[in-house]
């Protein structure tokens, strides 16, 4: 069973997932009308993880004897100057989930839940990954520049990221 402070913070990392979908799918939009089809896809892989990482926390809080708290979203970005500045906000959306997710961890151990705090060990190694890897795609974007034909092979090597596991 779950106490209410956990049940609040973990419904807040429910909207947090949820809104993360939401963004990552505005991304998604955004590069397949700009014809970026390898980034599209990617994004759209993206958003689904992140309703898959809700979902986990959804039925956690139910199987606990919580309720989970389907909430109001608040609207993503859905324009962007260019595509090094989206994937900029990507990151930087990482790091801030992180950070959240490290609060959790925290109020876990506050708690003394030591269920919910070994159930969200899943989401630190998710979130060392998901942050290394948007690092990684901004160093590449670094290194193209504004050059075109870097840019064509960047959409298409991006694509090697979305396979599903
Ligand atoms: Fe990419 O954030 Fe979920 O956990």
């Amino acid at each position: 069973m779950i106490s209410k402070t956990v049940e609040i913070a973990l419904n807040k990392q429910v909207t947090i997932e949820a809104e993360s979908s939401q963004i990552y799918l505005a991304m998604a939009c955004w590069a397949e009308a700009k014809g970026l089809e390898g980034v599209a896809q990617f994004m759209y892989k993206q958003s689904d993880e992140e309703r898959v990482h809700m979902l986990k926390i959804v039925k956690f809080i139910n199987e606990r004897g919580g309720n989970a708290y389907i909430s109001e979203l608040k609207a993503p970005n859905v324009s962007f100057n260019n595509f090094k500045e989206m994937f900029q906000e990507l990151h930087d959306h990482e790091v801030f989930v992180s950070e959240s997710i490290n609060d959790l961890v925290h109020i876990t151990l506050q708690e003394r839940d030591y269920a919910t705090h070994n159930f969200l060990q899943w989401y630190v190694t998710e979130q060392i990954e998901e942050e290394a890897q948007a690092r990684a795609i901004l160093d590449k974007i670094n290194l193209i520049g504004d050059d075109k034909g870097g840019l064509y092979l960047f959409d298409r090597d991006i694509q090697q990221l979305t396979v599903y596991n």
